[in-house]
């Protein structure tokens, strides 16, 4: 694990399943638009929390690229799961600012309803195409921005799945942090 600590909250990374993270109130999905049981995270965070969450999740939308909408957990062990849509890379223009909305409206529900943790996937670097090295810069760079002025939230942390792309991760928030 890698941690840096800015203000009064914590930022870490992680090799491992969004859907094992214990200790965090809020998980995000990186979403489809329709907010339904899908592939990837998506797949797997609908699978953990049962049938209950796509009803409630699907009631909420669609939503599009950069937005984040939060629901209930059900059989996962957090409190909240935060859904955002990721941009379709080179589809959802501009796809920069699109996936640092997504982090930047997770945090900002985080810090409306008194969250105090949340775990983040590497959104949009699966079935949306977005190449790792550039996600992890637009991700931990807006994360790193937003820490400044956090109130409630503590804790932040990216969880990756793959060795490389924690690898990725860790090397970028190295040379972010010089
Ligand atoms: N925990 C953490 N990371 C994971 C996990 C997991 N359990 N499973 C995959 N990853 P993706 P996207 C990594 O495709 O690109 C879905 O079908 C994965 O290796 O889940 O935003 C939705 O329904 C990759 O690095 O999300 C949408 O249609 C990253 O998480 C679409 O895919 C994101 O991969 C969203 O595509």
């Amino acid at each position: 694990m890698k941690q840096m600590k800015i203000e009064n909250a914590n930022l870490e990374i992680v090799q491992g399943d969004i859907t094992n993270q214990n200790d965090i109130e809020a998980i995000v999905n990186a979403a489809n638009a329709y907010l339904r049981i899908g592939g990837g995270v998506a797949g797997a965070i609908h699978m953990a929390a049962g049938p209950e969450l796509e009803r409630e999740s699907t009631e909420l939308g669609p939503i599009k690229p950069g937005e984040a909408v939060i629901t209930n957990a059900y059989n996962l062990p957090n409190k909240y799961v935060i859904h955002c849509l990721g941009p379709v890379y080179e589809r959802d223009i501009p796809h920069d600012k699109l996936l640092a909305n997504c982090y930047k409206n997770a945090i900002d529900i985080c810090e409306d309803k008194d969250i105090e943790s949340i775990a983040f996937p590497a959104i949009s670097t699966g079935a949306f195409g977005y190449p790792v090295e550039e996600a992890a810069q637009v991700a931990l760079k807006e994360i790193i921005n937003k820490m400044k002025t956090l109130k409630k939230l503590k804790t932040i942390r990216m969880v990756l799945f793959s060795n490389h792309d924690f690898l990725v991760h860790k090397e970028t928030l190295k040379m972010l942090s010089k």
